[in-house]
C-alpha cells in the first residue's frame, strides 16, 4: 500500500475554493513556491470533494475498500511500518529561549530550525499535489473556537481531517478576510517517510507547525496534538483559558440531574472507553453522554469552568475494543470509518486483538502479510486507529454543539499504575488536585515509540503535549484556580491496580460507573469519605458496590493505602520535582511537604 502517490488532478468545480483572505493566499503562496508541487488543491469540505478524494486514493492504493455490507462507507489504509505512533523524541518546541520550552519539551531555535526544515521541504511536494485544509477548532458559534489550516501533501490527512475537524468553508467564513487575524499554519509533508528525516516542530509564537517524514495521525493531523493542545496550551496561558488532555462526558440522574466531568488519563489509558461508558443494568435510569474523547478547551465563565470539545471525530485506539470493552464505539465504527493498521479479513472486514468472536482463520495483517492465529505476530498493530465522526456515537451529548461550552462539576486524573494508588480519591482543595494531576504517572503504551511498560510521570497526562515550560502550566492551574469561586472538585483515579495474583482487581468498563457515581455525590455533597494522607477516600460502603461480583479483600486492597508503597511513592514525587530542575512552583513544593507530614501525622 502506498503513503506517497503522485499528483491528481481534479475535475472543474472540486479542489478550487480559494480563501480571501490575504495573509492565508500569501502563506500558501510561500510554502508552494519552497515545496514545488505539481498543482495546489483547495479544499472545501463538500461531499463531492470527499468522494472524489476517495475515489482517486482507491485508485492510488492509498486506501482500499471495506465490505460495503459489514462496514459501510469505509477504509483501510496502511501507514509505513516505520512509522506507527507518535514520535516524542523528533517533537521539539521551538520557542526563542530554552527555558520558554522547559525541562520536559526538546527545544530547538527557532530560526535554526526553520532553516533546516525549510531546507528539507525545498521541492518535496514535487510531481505531487499540495493540499490545503482549511478547518475550525470547537463548535461553530464558540468564542473559544480557533481556526487553524493545514497545507499536506497526504490524501490520507485531508481524509482524517475531514472527520476530526468541522473542515473546510465553514473556516473561510469564520476567518473572514482580516489579514491580521488569528489562525494556525500547519505544514506537513510525508518527504520520503524517513525516520532519520521524521521532525514535528512548533512555533508557538507564530502560531505555525511544521510536520515533516511522517503518515502517522499523531504527528501529521495537525489539529489534534499539535494545534489544539501543544500551540493551543501555549495560547491558553497566554489567553487565560486551559486547553488539556481530557476527555468529557455528561451524566445524568434518573431524576435529571446532570454534570459534566472532565478526565485526564494518558494514551491509550481508556479516555474514549470512560467517555462512552455504559452504565451497569444496577443504574437503571443513569445515562452517560459523551461530549469528548481527547481533548478539552475550558475557560472560566460566571467562576465556573466551562468545556468544549475542539473536534469533531474520534482518532481512538483499536485493539482491545469490543461489544464488552464499549458498545459505543463499536456502532461508531461500524460505518464511514477509516481505519488505519489494522487486520483485513478475506472478506474485506477488519478485524483486530480484542474484537469480540473467534479469530479469522486467514486475514492479512497490519503489514500486508498473510497472518493465521497461529502466527507470532499481532493481526493489528497495538497502536491501530479509527478515525470516526463523533456523529457516530450513540451516547453523543445533546450539548456538544453548544458555543459557551458544558460546566465542569468535576476534573478526574488517572494512570495504568499496577500498585500504589487508590481506585478513587478526592483532592482536599483545587491546589492539592493540581499537585495530584502535576505527580500523576502510568505505565508507558504503545501510543508513541519507545518501552511500554515503564512509569513515568505524565503531569495532566499532558507530559507529551505542554507546549511551553511546565512549571509555568503549573502555575497557570493554579492561577485559574484563583479565578474560580465555583470550582471542580478534583480526583485522582485507578482502574489498573492490580492483586497478589497479578491479576486486575477492578473490573473496569461498565463498573467505572461505580466511581463516577460517588464523584457525582461527591459534587452533590451526598457521598461520604474517610481522611487519609492522600486525599478523602470512599469507605467501602460509601461506593454502591451492589450486584458487582467482588470480594472484600479485592476492595480493601483497592482502596488501601500501603504505607510503604507511598514511601517509595512521596521519594518519587521529589524526584520528579527535582529532575525539574527548580521550575516547581513553591505552593506545589508546600504539597509535597503537607503530604510527608500527612503521612508521618
Ligand atoms: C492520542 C494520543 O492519539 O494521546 O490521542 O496519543
Ligand atoms: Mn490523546
Amino acid at each position: 500500500m502506498k503513503n506517497i502517490a503522485p499528483a491528481i488532478f481534479p475535475p472543474n468545480g472540486i479542489g478550487d475554493t480559494k480563501p480571501t483572505n490575504q495573509a492565508v493566499l500569501d502563506w500558501v503562496h510561500e510554502i508552494g513556491n519552497l515545496t514545488k508541487p505539481e498543482n495546489i488543491f483547495w479544499c472545501d469540505g463538500s461531499e463531492r470533494e470527499n468522494e472524489f478524494l476517495i475515489a482517486e486514493s482507491l485508485k492510488q492504493n492509498v486506501l482500499i475498500k471495506l465490505n460495503e455490507k459489514k462496514v459501510p462507507r469505509s477504509y483501510l489504509h496502511r501507514s509505513n511500518p516505520n512509522d506507527v505512533a507518535r514520535v516524542e523524541k523528533v517533537t521539539f518546541i521551538c520557542t526563542p529561549t530554552k527555558e520558554e520550552a522547559g525541562p520536559t519539551n526538546n527545544w530547538s531555535d527557532p530560526a535554526d530550525t526553520y532553516s533546516k526544515l525549510y531546507g528539507l521541504l525545498n521541492g518535496a511536494m514535487g510531481g505531487r499535489t499540495m493540499f490545503v485544509v482549511p478547518y475550525i477548532m470547537g463548535p461553530p458559534d464558540s468564542p473559544l473556537t480557533k481556526v487553524g489550516f493545514e497545507i499536506t501533501d497526504s490524501k490520507y490527512v485531508v481524509l482524517s481531517m475531514r472527520i476530526m475537524t468541522r473542515m473546510g468553508k465553514i473556516a473561510l467564513k469564520r476567518l473572514g478576510n482580516d489579514p491580521k487575524a488569528e489562525w494556525n499554519r500547519g505544514v506537513h509533508s510525508l518527504l520520503d517517510v524517513d525516520p532519520d528525516r521524521r521532525f514535528i516542530c512548533h512555533f508557538p509564537q507564530d502560531n505555525t507547525i511544521i510536520s515533516i517524514g511522517s503518515g502517522y495521525g499523531g504527528n501529521v493531523l495537525l489539529s489534534k496534538k499539535c494545534f489544539a493542545l501543544r500551540i493551543g496550551s501555549y495560547l491558553a496561558r497566554k489567553q487565560g483559558w486551559m486547553a488539556e488532555h481530557m476527555l468529557i462526558l455528561g451524566v445524568e440522574s434518573p431524576e435529571g440531574r446532570k454534570h459534566y466531568v472532565a478526565a485526564a488519563f494518558p494514551s491509550a489509558c481508556g479516555k474514549t472507553n470512560f467517555a462512552m461508558l455504559i452504565p451497569p443494568a444496577h443504574f437503571n435510569g443513569w445515562k452517560v453522554t459523551t461530549v469528548g474523547d481527547d481533548i478539552a478547551w475550558m475557560e472560566i465563565r460566571d467562576g465556573r469552568l466551562f468545556a468544549v470539545n475542539p473536534e469533531n471525530g474520534y482518532f481512538g485506539v483499536v485493539p482491545g475494543t469490543s461489544y464488552k470493552s464499549n458498545p459505543n464505539a463499536m456502532k461508531s465504527i461500524e460505518h464511514d470509518t477509516l481505519y488505519t493498521n489494522v487486520a483485513l479479513t478475506d472478506d474485506n472486514d477488519v478485524w483486530w486483538e480484542g474484537k469480540d468472536g473467534a479469530p479469522p482463520k486467514h486475514a492479512i495483517d497490519w503489514r500486508g502479510n498473510d497472518w493465521t492465529p497461529d502466527s507470532k505476530e499481532k493481526a493489528a498493530h497495538p497502536n491501530s486507529r479509527f478515525a470516526t465522526p463523533m456523529r457516530n456515537n450513540p451516547a453523543l451529548d445533546p450539548d456538544v454543539e453548544k458555543g459557551e461550552g458544558v460546566p465542569i462539576s468535576a476534573i478526574i486524573f488517572g494512570g495504568r499504575r499496577s500498585d500504589t494508588v487508590p481506585l478513587v480519591y478526592e483532592a482536599f482543595d483545587w491546589n492539592h488536585g493540581v499537585y495530584l494531576g502535576a505527580t500523576m504517572a502510568s505505565e508507558t503504551t504503545a501510543a508513541a515509540t519507545g518501552t511500554v511498560g515503564k512509569v513515568r510521570r505524565d503531569p495532566m497526562a499532558m507530559l507529551p503535549f505542554c507546549g511551553y515550560n511546565i512549571g509555568d502550566y503549573f502555575r497557570h492551574w493554579m492561577d485559574i484556580g484563583k479565578r474560580l469561586t465555583n470550582p471542580p472538585l478534583i480526583f485522582n483515579v485507578n482502574w489498573f491496580r492490580k492483586g497478589e495474583n497479578g491479576k486486575f482487581l477492578w473490573p473496569g468498563f461498565g463498573e467505572n460507573m461505580r466511581v463516577l457515581k460517588w464523584v457525582i455525590d461527591r459534587c452533590e455533597q451526598t457521598g461520604g469519605a474517610l481522611k487519609s494522607p492522600v486525599g478523602w477516600l470512599p469507605s467501602p460502603h460509601d461506593l454502591d458496590l451492589e450486584e458487582l461480583d467482588i470480594d472484600h479483600k479485592s476492595v480493601a486492597d483497592l482502596l488501601g493505602i500501603d504505607h510503604e508503597e507511598w514511601q517509595k511513592e512521596l521519594a518519587e514525587h521529589k524526584m520528579f520535582f527535582d529532575s525539574l530542575g527548580g521550575v516547581v512552583p513553591e505552593e506545589l513544593q508546600k504539597q509535597r511537604e503537607q503530604l510527608v507530614a500527612r503521612f508521618n501525622e
